[in-house]
């Protein structure tokens, strides 16, 4: 076997110099030339100051105008600003969670869609008191499907999945009030409560703020996750490999971006196709590689395998490469860059979603009906792209590493078994990780999540940050963006325990895991959200006591604040790289800073500079131990 290495970010920054380079050639625009032309940034902006909610403004809060036209102060204007940014970013990854229903609906034994995880299916329906004795696994579905559906729109009630948290967690909710109704009446109460003229107290801003993320975290994006293991597999150990270098010259490149694995699935289905394969050849080409970008690519990547050509930062760079015949895309997180760039080579711009479309793209609607024709018109029209490349222009960075994912909640339990040998009931326990954890073998654990952001040197933050978690024996649990940097760098490779402090080290190697585990997708963090719970009671201590804390060093997206919010109300405190537009705001702030403390039992802790970042983790984890006299 070849010597480990990591790949460092300085790598990563010289194969994306040389790809502006050849972006150069053709004129193309690139997020680093536009970085330029938008900063410094507008300060009332960025500290949450204008507001702009009705049309007798905008009004900007300074020394000298402390109050808008309306009379609105800063505190309330910064606090509508934040819930608006929530609400979106919980309608965004609860709307994916709805079409994962919808999908599931759809399922049929002859049908695009079937059922590959009967046994969680039947789980859940047992969970949600829906009879399951007797039915057709399809009928179970669509039953499964349609009361998931209800979660959105039921006129009573909370989420059905919040039974899942401690019974400690749920009091919480209950006593403070923020325990989440329907999904889409948490996100119409928020802008509801953010139009002009209704809340502008902090304390209720914030209070829904954390209302609306929990009905993503526990309500959409649970059932994102849940069903999507339903329809395509619940992930196991996979091997597979991440960075630019995935993507094969010789090859018709496509690469999927997005969110949502029912178009991602039926891609990588039909570019497996050998009628698809013959056809790539009859064009020219050697074979059909599909590659992915952001959270589409943990997906598959999860359950299928399928390599990683990069996260959020790097979706530029796979046009670059003058390689790609196409970039089929669903919702978020998707550049209408895109559109232009690809326009400077080769590349087919495909969107196929109504919630995501853009200028100079291709527009090929999906929908589940017709899932397998979509596909396999993609896949056709990325093929015949080949012969179009222009090949002087073809640069594919030899950059990749390999990685090993695919740590659903399930497969961590089974894996960690190994360590102790525990007896274990059907689904396994955490408690040989508690024992880990108790004994200090582990210190503790880090969720790490999120995006990338100009504002921090692309992966530099989260790269270091495991590194110096790692080498404190704290295990990483990983998911959006965070995963695939750590996936280039090498960080999910097992022999990435030798980066380890003794203790992990020998948990890696006993449980035969890499020290960083990919946990999947942003929705998915619903995931590390069940495996906290599950910690919880099987230790008997309360989510907040445990020495777990949620990390997103980089993030820049609205769903990233609502992933905060829902993990910082379920218990776990939370540190971010990035300022979120509150500064303006001495009482929003010190709420979410603190404040919130006294409500949910966690709150969070904001440190633009990231070594200082990895040390109040790693405080905060210790702190915790010795709390609980460990
Ligand atoms: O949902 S980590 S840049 S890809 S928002 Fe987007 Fe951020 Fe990546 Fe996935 Ni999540
Ligand atoms: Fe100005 Fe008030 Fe209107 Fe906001 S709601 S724009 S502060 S007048």
């Amino acid at each position: 076997m070849s010597e480990f290495k990591l790949t460092t970010v300085e790598e990563f920054e010289a194969a994306t110099e040389r790809l502006l380079e050849n972006g150069a050639k053709v004129g193309a625009d690139s997020w680093q030339m536009r970085v330029k032309n938008q900063t410094p940034h507008c300060k009332f902006g960025e500290s949450g100051a204008c507001c702009r909610i009705c049309s007798m403004g905008p009004c900007r809060i300074t020394a000298k105008s402390p109050r808008g036209i309306c009379g609105c102060d800063i505190h309330g204007i910064v606090g509508r600003n934040y819930l608006k940014f929530t609400a979106g970013g919980a309608a965004t990854h609860s709307d994916h969670g709805r079409e994962i229903c919808h999908t599931l609906y759809e399922s049929a034994a002859d049908g695009n869609y079937k059922v590959k995880d009967p046994e969680k299916l039947i789980r859940i329906a047992k969970e949600w008191d829906i009879e399951t004795e007797g039915k057709d696994i399809y009928d179970l579905a669509h039953e499964v499907a349609e009361a998931g559906l209800m979660e959105y729109g039921k006129p009573f009630g909370f989420q059905r999945f919040l039974k899942r948290a401690p019974k400690h967690t749920q009091e919480i909710w209950e006593r403070e009030e923020i325990a989440p109704r329907a999904i889409d009446r948490e996100v119409a109460s928020s802008l509801h409560m953010t139009h002009m003229g209704c809340s502008s107290k902090p304390e209720a801003l914030i209070r829904q703020a954390l209302r609306a993320g929990l009905c993503d975290g526990w309500g959409g994006s649970m059932m994102g996750t849940e069903f999507s293991d339903v329809l395509f597999g619940t992930p196991k150990e996979m091997e597979t490999e991440a960075n630019l270098g995935v993507m094969v010259e010789e090859n018709v490149n496509i690469v999927v971006h997005g969110h949502d694995p029912s178009l991602s699935e039926m891609i990588c289905e039909y570019a497996d196709d050998p009628e698809m394969i013959a056809y790539a050849k009859e064009k020219g080409a050697q074979g059909i590689t599909v590659s992915g970008v952001c959270c589409t690519s943990n997906e598959v990547a999860m359950r299928r395998g399928i390599p990683m050509a990069g996260n959020f930062l790097q979706q530029e760079n796979v046009v670059l490469t003058g390689a790609c015949e196409a970039i089929v895309v669903d919702v978020q997180c998707i550049f209408p860059a895109l559109g232009p760039l690809s326009k400077c080579f080769h590349t087919k711009f495909i969107t196929t979603s109504p919630i995501a479309q853009m200028p100079e793209s291709e527009f090929i609607r999906f929908n589940s009906h017709t899932a397998g024709e979509n596909a396999k018109a993609i896949v056709k029209a990325a093929i015949e792209n080949f012969p179009n490349r222009k090949k002087e222009l073809v640069h594919i960075p030899d950059l990749k590493q390999k990685a090993t994912v695919g740590y659903s909640v399930e497969q961590i339990v089974k894996k960690l078994d190994g360590v102790t040998n525990s007896q274990v009931d059907e689904l396994g326990t955490t408690k040989p990780l508690i024992e880990c954890i108790v004994s200090g073998v582990l210190r503790g654990a880090v969720a790490m999540v999120g995006c990338n952001n100009p504002k921090v040197r692309p992966d530099a933050a989260h790269i270091s940050l495991m590194k110096k978690l790692i080498a404190n024996d704290i295990v990483l649990i990983v998911s959006g963006c965070s995963a695939q940097a750590a996936a280039k760098a090498g960080l999910m490779d097992k022999r990435a325990k030798d980066l380890c402090g003794a203790g992990l080290k020998r948990v890696c190697e006993l449980a035969d895991i890499p020290p960083v585990l990919h946990m999947g997708s942003c929705v998915d963090i619903s995931r590390m959200l069940i495996l906290a719970a599950e910690l919880s009671k099987d230790s008997g201590l309360n989510i907040s006591q445990l020495p777990v804390v949620g990390c997103a060093p980089e993030w820049m997206s609205e769903k990233a604040v609502s992933i905060g919010n829902y993990v910082v109300a379920s218990g776990l405190d939370t540190y971010l790289g990035v300022e979120p537009y509150a500064s303006g705001s001495s009482e929003i702030t010190g709420l979410l800073t603190g404040g919130v403390k006294d409500w949910v039992e966690a709150c969070y802790t904001v440190e633009t500079d990231i070594d200082k970042l990895g040390d109040l983790m790693i405080e905060k984890i210790e702190e915790k131990r010795t709390a609980i006299g460990i």
